[in-house]
């Protein structure tokens, strides 16, 4: 979310100091495979299976492929070791555990040195269409396959650079709006429709399809500094998704330089996640009736 230092809280009883700190500066701690209940797998299980059923013709290639070469079964919550020997083979990534959210120098860092945060912990059963921080499911399911990817691989590293960088010019709000709406809600062309890669909209099974089938949300040609103007919503459905071309379109944005894109993206006017320009580039203008349903009460 925009701007999140608070502090985890402790989901998974493993390696923290007092307090709930972290024992580890870095804020990682062992993923404590053998410490998760039948409950626990049980949770994975039912996430996986219906998840898995929906990302046929959603999810787009490379987020199947990478799914397909990964150690990832309903049966049980992913080792991070087993996961680790492909990915790091793969892209040199690797993924590492954390409690929960970690603060953003320490979330870019590690992004920077090629290893994903994930949380160890898994969701409760009331908890399976909502919660506030990123569990074992969002990070492993979600993130992990794209990072199988060598564009994306190369993308959320840069990110991880960036950050460090826009934090000290004061500008993270528009360079995390970029990260919204690609890594975690971005939609890309495929053949002759539209499939998802974003990791929030891939590990969730109501947004998964809101975002490609309902007639509410607007689909917006991605332009990045159009996006870096772009509030988001963290709580709910997005109202507009922004669509690359392919992966490789993120490439780009890792070979400039930001700093004259926060000068001007900061001078202009801001929009609201609804909002639709005259000269943009639209392959559906929504409809706007979930947002305003809700707005009514
Ligand atoms: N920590 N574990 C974790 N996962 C995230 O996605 C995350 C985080 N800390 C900060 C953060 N994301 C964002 O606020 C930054 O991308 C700006
Ligand atoms: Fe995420």
């Amino acid at each position: 979310a925009e701007a999140s230092t608070e502090t985890p809280t402790q989901k998974h009883g493993l390696a923290a100091g007092d307090a709930g700190r972290p024992a580890s500066t870095d804020w990682t701690i062992p993923q404590g495979w053998e410490r998760y209940t039948a409950a626990d797998h049980a949770t994975w299980k039912t996430l996986f299976e219906r998840q898995s059923q929906l990302l046929p013709g959603r999810a787009c290639d490379e987020f199947v492929a990478g799914m397909r070469d990964l150690p990832m079964r309903a049966d049980e919550i992913p080792n991070f070791e087993q996961l680790n020997e492909v990915l790091q083979q793969r892209t040199g990534w690797q993924v590492v555990a954390v409690p929960g959210l970690v603060p953003d120098e320490v979330f870019f860092d590690h992004l920077a040195n090629r290893r994903f945060p994930s949380g160890n912990f898994i969701r409760k059963p009331h908890e399976l269409d909502y919660l506030e921080e990123p569990d074992v499911f969002h990070d492993v399911f979600g993130h992990v396959p794209m990072l199988m990817n060598p564009a994306i691989a190369d993308f959320i590293q840069a990110y991880g650079q960036g950050g460090l960088r826009a934090q000290q010019l004061g500008h993270l709000t528009q360079l995390a709006r970029v990260y919204w709406y690609t890594i975690e809600f971005g939609l890309l062309q495929q053949g002759n429709g539209l499939r998802l890669y974003g990791a929030g909209i891939a590990s969730s099974f109501t947004e998964s399809q809101f975002c490609l089938e309902s007639p509410s949300p607007n689909r917006i040609r991605f332009d990045l500094e159009r996006v870096m103007r772009t509030h988001y919503r963290i709580d709910d459905f997005q109202e507009s998704y922004f669509v690359i071309r392919d992966l490789d379109e993120l490439l780009e944005f890792t070979r400039i330089d930001f700093a004259p894109l926060y000068e001007r993206t900061q001078a202009a006017p801001a929009l609201q996640p609804g909002d639709v320009l005259p000269t943009e580039q639209v392959f559906s203008r929504g409809s706007g009736a979930y947002h305003a349903g809700k707005r009514k009460g």
